[in-house]
């Protein structure tokens, strides 16, 4: 079942089938680069905490928003993109008409209850032509999307674990957030909400 959000904005309900693979990838990944809340230019501490892996990582700290091969914490490179995260986005982005993707950074989010994600744009990839997939794993969001500007309205879409969000074309420049996460503990990942964010940066 495809919803869409936008001419070129998918959601693919439960596509994710989350129970081993992937939740074991997130562990994996978070044993070589674990979760900290970084520091925007603005110098707010953001409440989602974040790490990455695959070839690229973002990250943000008070001097600006980039795309790194080393994570800052360690100096060491990111770690690899788990198979299963490479083959999830690529299904999914296939699966919505985007037929080679493939992703060099994989931005992995955690939110607790109350974390939020403010209203902005993903404007930090070279090249716009690729879509951006998302996987969302454990407690559920309200996912908030808006136009082109900040101050045209936002539309709510509930995400829950195993659903997949494709964005390309016209709408991957969107305003797009998360509203702060309730407390409704998920069975398998407890009172969190990881989101895996797939995207071509360099
Ligand atoms: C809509 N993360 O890390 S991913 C982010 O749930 C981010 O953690 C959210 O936004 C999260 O930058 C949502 C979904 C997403 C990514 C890119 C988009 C939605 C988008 C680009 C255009 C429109
Ligand atoms: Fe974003």
């Amino acid at each position: 079942p495809v919803e869409h959000l936008g001419t070129h904005a998918y959601v693919l309900r439960s596509f994710a089938q989350p129970g081993h693979d992937l939740l074991a990838g997130v562990e994996a990944v978070v044993l070589d680069a674990p979760f900290r809340h970084m520091v925007t230019p603005g110098g707010y501490t953001m409440s989602v905490a974040l790490t990455n892996c695959g070839r690229l990582g973002w990250t943000t700290d008070p001097s600006g928003y980039r795309y790194t091969a080393q994570d800052p914490l360690t100096g060491r490179p990111w770690p690899a993109m788990p198979s299963a995260f490479a083959q999830v986005a690529r299904a999914a982005a296939r699966a919505a008409g985007f037929d080679s993707f493939e992703p060099d950074a994989c931005l992995v989010n955690r939110y607790l209850p109350g974390a939020r994600l403010s209203l902005h744009q993903d404007k930090d990839e070279l090249d716009y032509s690729a879509p951006i997939v998302s996987v969302s794993l454990g407690m559920a969001a309200t996912f908030l999307f808006g136009g082109k500007t900040r101050s045209e309205p936002t539309a709510k879409v509930h995400l829950r674990h195993g659903d997949v969000v494709v964005w390309g074309g016209e709408d991957r420049l969107r305003y797009h957030g998360v509203a702060p996460l309730k407390d409704v503990p998920h069975p398998l990942l407890g009172a969190q909400r990881i989101n895996l964010t797939f995207r071509k940066a360099g």
